[in-house]
């Protein structure tokens, strides 16, 4: 209630309580629209959840590009702490053999203070050259650590340099982690540079007659393949994943498809909007978390072909698969049914699971991302109306034209006529993601950039039966004696995208409130030591 809203703001000074107060919202539907305030800076000393700008390009978007050299000019320790730990999966295929993977390993210049004295441009160079021997990568990436750009290396010089002097394609990033508020200027940065130098640059169509990208999907725990699974069952052919289990050569060849998916909408939208523009290829907002979640998407792609044999298809295919994750979930769903959850992921998992746990009988009642824009939590059309600021200005914007061999109209890539591709246009919400504002239940709260203090508050008053958290909240959780499912990396497990994932998720979901170590648990405000 508002009256539970300014206790919780109640300890804060002024000027953090007239902060804090613009990223809390109570649904009401009643109010026309309501606005957050996101995507701007956290207040020095409180402990957000959020990560650098650095995490977002390098860890989030360009790292799971299995067949590049990733390099991490820096210090060792931001290589080490995003080394395999996003659990982003990968493996050979057809085009890109076992020994092109470098997945697993490591690779940094491992700057020391005589580097940050006397600059790391030579380390970096050299680097290049030994990773140019020993590996042969199809490309190379260079991502910026926060001493790069303090000390002004200029590592796009030494890109070219290396380019010039090896023959392969070298990208430069300047990702330095304090660039931006959190990780989504990584995002910005990584959809710019990809979008400019790699995407278009292939010739090689896949074959298929419904060819498609998915946009957005990290393949953290193998969702990817799970999604990937339905779709080839269906009869797609999935062209490239950005850039979950993805290929340089996949990405080069990204201009080639027919329409483009988006799962995640906060990290990609750059590159779906940037498409749109350049080549005139539509994109749709898919969720493939959650089995009713996941039942529209496949629906809603089969009518944007508009063809009787693909929407029959996918209708075999949806029954054959709810034939056998039904009793699963029913079974799951009588443990669980009317139990609370709350959901504090990055950017777009937040609004997404909201499905799964609907699937399961669960309700989030309080809802928060990281880092998400207002889009994210209003709807794209509210885009117009955000003011930039000095920190999103940084950022810079690329300003596409239409390609004057490439463009299509968007009705070409489906094969369909201008007037049957408006009206498709008017019952599936084709370049459109409505947030995650709409799908919230009056009195539900939506906060942006949870700090510890809030989070425990909110347990106290509230107290969920279920915590969807990050890597380090979910330490506050089970000192709370809550439950939580790690949703970043998923821990160990996954994958829970799709029908299979579905059915691990409430089984993890299912154990993890029913297990009775949280009884014994004693939160803060039990023994009377709250606050102090
Ligand atoms: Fe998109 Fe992601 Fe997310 Fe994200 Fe992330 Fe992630 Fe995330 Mo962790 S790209 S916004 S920057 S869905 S790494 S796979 S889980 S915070 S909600």
């Amino acid at each position: 209630t508002e009256k539970g809203m300014e206790d919780l703001l109640a300890t804060y000074p002024d000027t953090v309580k007239k902060n804090r107060k613009k990223h809390l919202l109570i649904k009401n539907s009643a109010e026309a629209c309501q606005q957050i305030e996101a995507n701007t800076r956290t207040i020095p000393g409180i402990i957000s959840q959020r990560g650098c700008c650095f995490a977002g390009c390098k860890g989030v978007v360009v790292g799971p590009i299995k067949d590049m050299v990733h390099i991490v000019h820096g210090p060792v320790g931001c290589a080490y702490y995003s080394w395999g730990t996003r659990r982003n999966k990968a493996r050979a295929d057809d085009t890109t053999p076992k020994e092109n993977i470098y997945s697993t390993l490591c690779f940094t210049t491992d700057m020391q203070e005589p580097d940050i004295v006397f600059g790391g441009e030579k380390k970096l160079s050299r680097m290049i050259d030994e990773v140019v021997e020993m590996f042969h990568p199809r490309a190379i990436t260079i991502s910026a650590t926060c001493p790069v750009g303090l000390i002004g290396d200029d590592i796009g010089a030494v890109a070219r340099a290396a380019q010039e002097r090896h023959g392969i394609q070298v990208l430069a990033f300047n990702c330095e982690g304090y660039k931006g508020v959190s990780q989504s200027a990584g995002h910005h940065i990584a959809n710019n540079n990809i979008m400019e130098h790699v995407i278009g640059k292939g010739t090689q169509r896949k074959p298929g007659d419904y060819v498609i990208n998915i946009l957005g999907e990290y393949n953290i725990g193998g969702d990817g393949w799970e999604i990937e699974r339905i779709l080839k069952d269906i009869g797609y052919t999935v062209n490239g994943i950005m850039t979950g289990d993805s290929s340089y050569v996949d990405i080069r060849n990204l201009h080639l498809a027919d329409l483009n998916l988006v799962q995640c909408h906060r990290s990609i939208n750059y590159i779906a909007e940037m498409m749109e523009t350049k080549y005139g290829m539509p994109w749709l907002k898919v969720n493939f978390i959650g089995v009713d979640a996941t039942c529209k998407t496949l629906r809603e792609l089969a009518r944007c072909f508009n063809d009787e044999a693909l929407i029959g298809r996918t209708e075999e295919v949806i029954a054959r698969e709810l034939a056998i994750v039904e009793p699963v979930i029913e079974h799951y769903r009588k443990i669980l049914n009317g139990k609370t959850a709350f959901g504090f992921v990055g950017g777009s998992r937040s609004h997404h699971y909201q499905h799964l746990l609907r699937d399961l009988g669960m309700e989030m009642i309080v809802a928060g991302y990281e880092f998400a824009h207002r889009d994210d939590y209003e709807g794209r059309q509210v885009i117009p109306t955000i003011k930039s600021d000095a920190d999103s200005r940084n950022i810079p914007e690329l300003h596409l034209k239409p390609d004057e061999e490439l463009y299509q109209d968007a009705h070409v890539y489906l094969n369909l006529t201008k007037e049957k591709f408006e009206e498709i246009k008017k019952n599936v919400p084709l370049g459109h993601y409505e947030g995650m504002n709409p799908d919230m239940k009056d009195g539900e709260v939506i906060i942006d950039d949870i700090n510890h203090y809030e989070f425990e508050e909110l347990v106290r008053k509230l107290k969920p039966d279920l915590i969807l958290t990050g890597v380090r909240d979910k330490y506050i959780a089970h000192k709370l004696g809550v439950p939580s499912r790690q949703l970043h990396s998923y821990d160990y497990t996954g994958p829970y995208a799709g029908f299979n994932g579905a059915m691990t998720f409430a089984r993890e979901v299912a154990n993890a409130v029913t297990t009775p170590a949280w009884k014994l648990v004693t939160a803060p405000w039990e023994d009377g030591k709250s606050k102090e």
